[in-house]
């Protein structure tokens, strides 16, 4: 049963149930012990993925989705829809379930140790991918793979600076990730170390919009309700600053020239309206995490080291960059 998405409300041994009985081969016998599934060669994987809640996640499955395949791998898909407790059954299925490995997109930083101390004494090793948790143990995964946010956070802030010289007040307002998610508190903390090069730049509004367009909308609907002067939106992602657009449009002024948009990710719809002269400038952040990820898996699963830490390689992208890149770009 390859890439099942599964519905939420589905307690943990239906989930178990149903995620086992379509499996082709049968349940892995553990880590390093066997290297594979029992009955049959294939690794298999359990992947947790954090929802479907914007552009770049629906890239990311897609990725893992399509590289699982390429490798061979079988791969067990539960979508949390962005609910810790989501995670932490499906985390708790695939140790049932003995799969090789698992992997896990956490879609907040703290409350993991339980479950993964479960899946530590099981011997399943697991892979964090795209967010990190924050933990003291750095024995309950054996690697991190994906972005440096606080350092999309910089990259987005020191795009502001550069373009608010001679300005004596620049207004922003911030539509945060999810609350407690590492991009959210990253992007954040990023953002703000860059600008305090800039005093004139002053975050007068920071909430959460949860990485959806809707609620970017409904977020930005309120600031410029109460906000009469605002510069900026710095948004956290693409999807976020999509959903400002709507409403900056709603309340009759020009996105990207009566209020400049800043956004992190880069996907399809954020690289039209930046082409567009929508949004200003987007800082990239890489979805396409399949193939290291399964290349991490074999190691991991062959017992060979890996490097506790793998950064993705992203870029920056001005309007007239993303001109350029959008028939090229895969996402
Ligand atoms: O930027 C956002 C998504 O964790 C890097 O999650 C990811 C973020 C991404 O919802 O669009």
């Amino acid at each position: 049963m390859l890439n099942k998405i599964l519905p939420v409300a589905v307690s943990a041994v239906a989930l178990a149930a149903l995620t086992a009985c379509g499996s082709t081969s049968g349940p892995g016998a553990g880590a390093a012990a066997s290297g594979g599934a029992a009955g049959g060669d294939a690794i298999v994987m359990g992947f947790s993925q954090v929802g479907a809640e914007s552009g770049w996640r629906t890239a990311n499955t897609k990725s893992v989705q399509e590289a699982a395949k390429t490798a061979g791998i079988e791969l067990k898909f539960s979508d949390a829809q962005q609910k810790q407790e989501n995670q932490i059954k499906a985390i708790r299925s695939y140790i049932q379930q003995k799969v090789d490995v698992i992997a896990f997109s956490p879609v907040v930083e703290t409350g993991w140790d339980t479950v993964l101390l479960e899946a530590k004494r099981a011997n399943i090793p697991v892979i964090l991918t795209d967010r990190a948790v924050d933990s003291e143990d750095k024995t309950l995964y054996k690697t991190f793979l994906g972005s440096d946010f606080v350092t999309e956070g910089k990259k987005a802030g020191e795009w502001l600076v550069e373009n608010s010289k001679g300005e004596s007040q620049v207004n922003v307002v911030e539509l945060q990730g999810t609350t407690g998610a590492a991009p959210a508190i990253d992007r954040k903390e990023g953002f703000a170390e860059a600008i305090k090069a800039a005093p004139q730049i002053k975050v007068i509004a920071s909430q959460t919009g949860d990485f959806t367009r809707s609620g970017g909308k409904q977020v930005m609907e309120a600031f410029l309700k109460s906000n009469p002067d605002i510069d900026v939106v710095y948004a956290h992602n693409d999807d976020m600053g999509l959903g400002a657009i709507e409403a900056i449009e709603a309340a009759g002024k020009v996105p990207g020239k009566d209020i400049k948009i800043i956004t992190i990710d880069a996907v399809k719809d954020g690289m039209q309206a930046l082409a567009d002269g929508k949004i200003n400038y987007i800082v990239e952040c890489s979805p396409l995490l399949g193939d290291q990820l399964m290349d991490l898996a074999k190691k991991v699963i062959a017992g060979e080291t890996v490097p506790e830490r793998v950064v993705t390689e992203e870029t920056t992208f001005t309007q007239e960059q993303a001109k350029a890149a959008l028939p090229d770009r895969k996402y």
